[in-house]
Parts: C-alpha cells; structure tokens; sequence
C-alpha cells in the first residue's frame, strides 16, 4: 500500500486511483535536501509499480510553500564544478522520471516554486496554482544557474523571451501573471481541490492514451517537426490496436459513456 510507505520528508496519500505526493518539510518550505530528493525519487518508482495509479498530484505540505528550492543550507558542502555538476545530474534525473511517468502528473502549487521547486513543477505535465503562489528561478541572485531542468523546460514551455526575462531578472510572480504567460494551467483558491478536479477529468479517458499522448508530446520536443509527426503516427497506430478505442467508439455511438479499461 502506497500511503503505508514512510519517508521523513515526503508523504503519498492514495484515493482510488490518484496518489498525492507531498513534498513536506515545512520547516524548511519543503526545500530539497539530498534526503528529500532520493525520498522523492523511491516515493515515485513506487508509484510506477502500483497499476492501480492512474494519476500523480505532487504538492507542498504547510501553508506557506509548495518547494522553496533546492536546500540552500546544503550549498557549503559543494567545492567545484564536479560536485555542482553531479548535484545538478543528480537532481535532473529525478525530474526526468517524473516528467517521463505514464501516467498524468500535475502540480498542485500551494505557495512558493522557486528555483528547484519550480523546476519541480516544470517536470509535472499540469500546474495549478493558488491564488497566493509565487513562482521564480531565483538563481541568478545566488550566483547560480537552474539546474534541475529549469533553463530546458521553462523555454519549451513559455518561449524564450519570457524564459530569460523570468531567469535574468529573478523576479517571483504571482499566480495571474503565471496564468498569462502560460507558466500555470489554472489558478484556484485551493489548488489540491483543483487538482483533483483536473486529475478526474483526465482519469475519465483511456489511459494507453493518455500514456501515448505524453510519449508523443515529449519526444516530439525534442525532434524536428517531420520526426514528431512520425512518432504521432507510430503512436496513433498503437491506440487503434487497443480495445479501449473500440470501446470509445462503441460508446460513442450508443449514447452511453465509455467505460476503458486501458487494454
Ligand atoms: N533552502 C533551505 N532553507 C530554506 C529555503 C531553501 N531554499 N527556503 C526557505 N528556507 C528556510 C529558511 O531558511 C527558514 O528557516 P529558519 O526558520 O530555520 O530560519 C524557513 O525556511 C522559513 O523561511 P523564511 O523565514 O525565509 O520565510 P519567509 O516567509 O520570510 O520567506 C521565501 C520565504 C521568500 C521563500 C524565502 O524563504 C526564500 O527566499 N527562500 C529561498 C528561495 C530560493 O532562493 N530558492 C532557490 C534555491 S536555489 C535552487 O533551487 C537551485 C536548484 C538547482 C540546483 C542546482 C545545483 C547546482
């Protein structure tokens, strides 16, 4: 059982088929200590072994955060370019394999996503924000750069103007402007409930895919427009082998709802 499982810094909640992450250091904003960070990592390959897990929200514990970053306390233990380059790998690939689940990942952003906790959410396929969030790459401003994603996903996700404008001046912003400029999906007063909600509707289509959709849109990413569209036809290709797709159009044309069983 998911929710039986016991970290120090993280908690999974499960509701039938949506499991909640919650990054919960709230001391600390829920920033990502090394502890964190590998807690995040065993919390997720577990949730990729449970076939009852359609859908992942990740979120923040406490009122005040969502994740205030990568631990800034930790930062003295780092002498040179090798061990920042190993910390920025180390932190990359558990963004990775979250951004690669088969499954739907949104982020319920409670507070602050700043620096490695935006790069968080970057990682997630959907955002919702609170009301209250803010969200920024503060890095600049420590004499840094993002390192867990950020100067990669942010760009594909709101274009490059917008990128380097957020990244240069480190500026935090409030969830309205994040709405605008596409960095979050939806603002809400409670973004956990809206989470949910999001997650539901997601959870009512075949799950091969939504899983498909997410391959096809992420290695589309990072190929020409010609590769993409190969890959969308080898992929689409594989929906209509499934029955799921037979029972859509069944449904479909019998005026009732589809009930998939993701085969
Ligand atoms: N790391 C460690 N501790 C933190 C962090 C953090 N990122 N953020 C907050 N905390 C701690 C504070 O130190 C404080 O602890 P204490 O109570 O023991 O003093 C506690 O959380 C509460 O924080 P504040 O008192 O500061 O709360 P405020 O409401 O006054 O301010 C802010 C909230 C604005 C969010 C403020 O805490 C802040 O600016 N935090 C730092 C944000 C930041 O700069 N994050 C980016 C870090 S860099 C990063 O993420 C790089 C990722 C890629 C790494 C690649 C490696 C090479």
């Amino acid at each position: 059982q998911l929710d039986e499982l016991e970290f120090d810094n993280v908690q999974i909640d499960q509701h039938g088929p949506i499991a909640v992450l919650t990054v919960n250091r709230p001391r600390a904003l829920n920033a990502l200590n090394a502890d964190t960070l590998s807690e995040i990592a065993q919390a997720v390959n577990m949730i990729i072994e449970d076939a009852e897990v359609g859908a992942l929200i990740i979120t923040g514990g406490g009122e005040k955060a969502f994740v205030a970053g990568a631990d800034i306390s930790e930062f003295g233990d780092l002498e040179g370019v090798y061990d920042g380059r190993e910390l920025a790998l180390a932190g990359q690939d558990v963004m990775h394999q979250i951004s690669s689940l088969p499954i739907p990942v949104i982020a319920a952003i409670n507070g602050y996503a700043l620096g490695g906790g935006l790069e968080l959410a970057l990682a997630c396929d959907v955002r919702v924000a609170s009301a209250g969030a803010r969200l920024g790459l503060p890095e600049t401003g420590l004499g840094l750069i993002p390192g867990f994603g950020g100067t990669q996903r942010l760009p594909r996700l709101i274009g490059t103007g917008r990128a380097l404008d957020l990244i240069l001046t480190a500026r935090q912003v409030k969830a309205d402007e994040a709405l605008a400029m596409g960095l979050v999906n939806y603002v809400a007063d409670n973004a956990l409930t809206k989470a949910r909600e999001v997650a539901e509707a997601m959870l009512k289509n075949a799950p091969i895919a939504v899983s498909l959709v997410k391959e096809a849109v992420r290695r589309g990413m990072d190929t020409t427009l010609e590769g993409g569209l190969e890959i969308e036809a080898d992929l689409f290709g594989m929906t209509v082998a499934t029955k799921d797709f037979r029972e859509g159009v069944d449904a479909f044309l019998n005026k009732r709802p589809a009930e998939f069983q993701g085969e």
